[in-house]
This record gives structure tokens, sequence and C-alpha cells, in this order.
């Protein structure tokens, strides 16, 4: 792991283009459970149920109440040195005139409460609520809103929570400047990801296919550990920091 560490450290202190994609082990360190795994939110709900567009025209009052209940359980985390690393070197790579992309799984704000600044939220937000049927946006943060399902001010119909369910599409320019970002990387990191939810994952296997040097962070071995150049296990909050050189 040392040899790891010092590789990585070294490979970081001279990237121009990084791109980054992370996931819900992440937050795990904030207290944010992750989704797959012991203790993980698919192992108590039923990802049809709730994480899809089928769930909710079924029932989306239930929808919108666990949406909620979760953004509520956000409302009192904070990030945590895992996030703030990253937010480090994204402020050193871009005072070195490079770039930096952020592209996060991740629907809880963590990153950008950290301060990152460029992130792509590939799977959208729970922060933001939008209308199931025309384009009204509106962002809630943390506001209580009640579990009687809002409608839309402009058509009427139910809101939703602005998240990408499975099935759906990704936001085309979130993902198109993600896909760039890896197919234009020198660095690409991968933290606190299962890697196996598409199209996301496949950032990854872009990244690595135009020899950009490719560094994993997680807890164990994953679907893309055999992807990567350098696979570093052990929590993100502590393997981070590490690499970010706060000079
Ligand atoms: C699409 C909603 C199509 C928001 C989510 C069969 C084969 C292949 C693909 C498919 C298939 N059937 C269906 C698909 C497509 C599907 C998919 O990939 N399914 C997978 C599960 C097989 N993808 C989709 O449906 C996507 N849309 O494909 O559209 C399309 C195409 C054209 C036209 C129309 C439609 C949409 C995907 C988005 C789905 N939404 N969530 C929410 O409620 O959060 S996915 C859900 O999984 C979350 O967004 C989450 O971010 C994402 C990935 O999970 P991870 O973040 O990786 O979390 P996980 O718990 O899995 O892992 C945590 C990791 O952290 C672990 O490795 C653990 O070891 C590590 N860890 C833990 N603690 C720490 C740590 N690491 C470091 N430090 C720690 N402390
Ligand atoms: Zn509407």
């Amino acid at each position: 792991m040392e040899q790891g560490l010092a590789q990585s450290r070294s490979i970081l202190a001279d990237a121009g283009n990084v791109a980054v994609l992370s996931g819900a082990g992440i937050s795990a360190e904030s207290g944010v459970p992750t989704y797959r795994g012991a203790g993980g939110i698919w192992e108590g709900f039923s990802a049809a149920e709730l994480a899809s567009a089928e769930g909710f025209a079924r029932d989306p009052a239930k929808v919108w109440g666990w949406h909620n209940q979760r953004r509520m359980q956000l409302a009192a985390i904070k990030f945590n040195a895992g996030h703030k690393a990253l937010a480090d070197l994204e402020a050193q790579v871009v005072a070195r005139g490079g770039t930096f992309t952020l592209a996060t799984q991740n629907i809880d704000g963590l990153h950008q409460a950290a301060g990152s600044q460029n992130v792509l939220e590939l799977h959208g937000t729970i922060l933001a609520i939008r209308c199931s049927t025309c384009t009204d946006k509106r962002h809630i943060g943390f506001e209580p809103v009640d579990d009687e399902i809002p409608r839309c001010r402009e058509c009427g119909a139910y809101m939703r929570p602005d998240i990408v369910w499975f099935g759906e599409q990704l936001p085309a320019d979130v993902w198109e400047a993600a896909a760039k970002a890896a197919y234009e990387c020198d660095v690409f990191m991968t933290i606190g990801t299962s890697a196996v939810v598409y199209p996301a994952a496949g950032l990854i296997e872009m990244a690595a296919g135009t020899g950009a040097k490719t560094i994993e962070v997680n807890l164990q071995r994953t679907a893309a550990s055999g992807l990567v150049n350098i696979s570093l296990q052990g929590k993100a909050g502590e393997i981070l920091p590490q690499l970010v050189d706060l000079t």
C-alpha cells in the first residue's frame, strides 16, 4: 500500500488534467448509507419500487415520502476529509493551469459543500425537485416540504426528486461533459464506487482505454480493480488526504 500511495502522490503532483468518478463510499464516513453491501440502502428497500419511474408512477406519494426522509436525514450530515481532499486537489491542479472534473454518482451535495467547484451530478441531486412532465425545476435544499407531494406551478403535474432513476437517461449535457473529461484526462481516479452502475462506471473504461493513469480508492476490490493501474484499499477519508500535497 505504501508504494501505491507514493506512486499515486507523484502521479497527482504532475497531473495536468484530472478526472474523478465518485460513489457512495466517499460519503460513507459522513454517515450516509451506501447502496450495496452490508447495511446498504438496497438491503432494506426495493430499488424497483423506490428508485424507478415505474415505482413513482405506481405510488408517487410513497416514493416522494421516502426521498423526503432521505433528504432530511442528510440535513445534519457534514462533508468529510475525503471530500475536502478532493476540493484541495482541484484547487492545486487548477492553480497550476490544469483541469479538474469531478463526476459524482452521489446525490447528497457533499462535494459542493466541501468546496469542489467543477462537479457533474451524473445521477442528479436530492436537493432539487422537478416536474414529472414539464421542465420546471426548483432547488429545495433541506427546507422541509410536507409529505403531500407538491404539484408543478406551471402545469399542475406531480413534482418529483431531481434524480436519475434506473432505466432513465442521465442528463445529456452532464454525461457529455463527464465522457469528455474521461477521454481527455491524463489521470483518472475512481473513488468509493462498486462500479456496477452504467453508464457511470463506463467512464473508468474510457479513461483506461486512452492510456491515462488510473487510480482506485475503495475499501475492497471492485468490478473496476482489474482495470486500474493502482488500487488503494482503505477508507477514502484516510487515503485521499495523503494523496494531496498540502504544501
Ligand atoms: C440507463 C438513483 C438506459 C439515485 C441510481 C444490466 C446490465 C448492465 C446495465 C443495466 C442492466 N440493466 C439495467 C441496466 C442499466 C442500469 C444499471 O447500470 N443497472 C445496474 C445496477 C446493473 N443503469 C441505469 O438504469 C441508468 N440509466 O441506463 O438508462 C437508457 C438508455 C437509453 C435511453 C433510455 C434509458 C441510470 C443509472 C442511475 C440509477 N440511479 N440511484 C439515488 O437514489 O441515489 S444508481 C445508485 O447506484 C446510486 O446513484 C449510486 O450512486 C449508484 C452507484 O452505487 P455506488 O455509488 O457505487 O454505491 P455502492 O453502494 O454500490 O458502492 C459503494 C462502494 O463504496 C463500495 O465499493 C464500497 O466498498 C465502497 N466504500 C464504502 N465505504 C467506503 C468505501 N470506499 C472508500 N472509503 C469508504 N469509507
Ligand atoms: Zn410541470
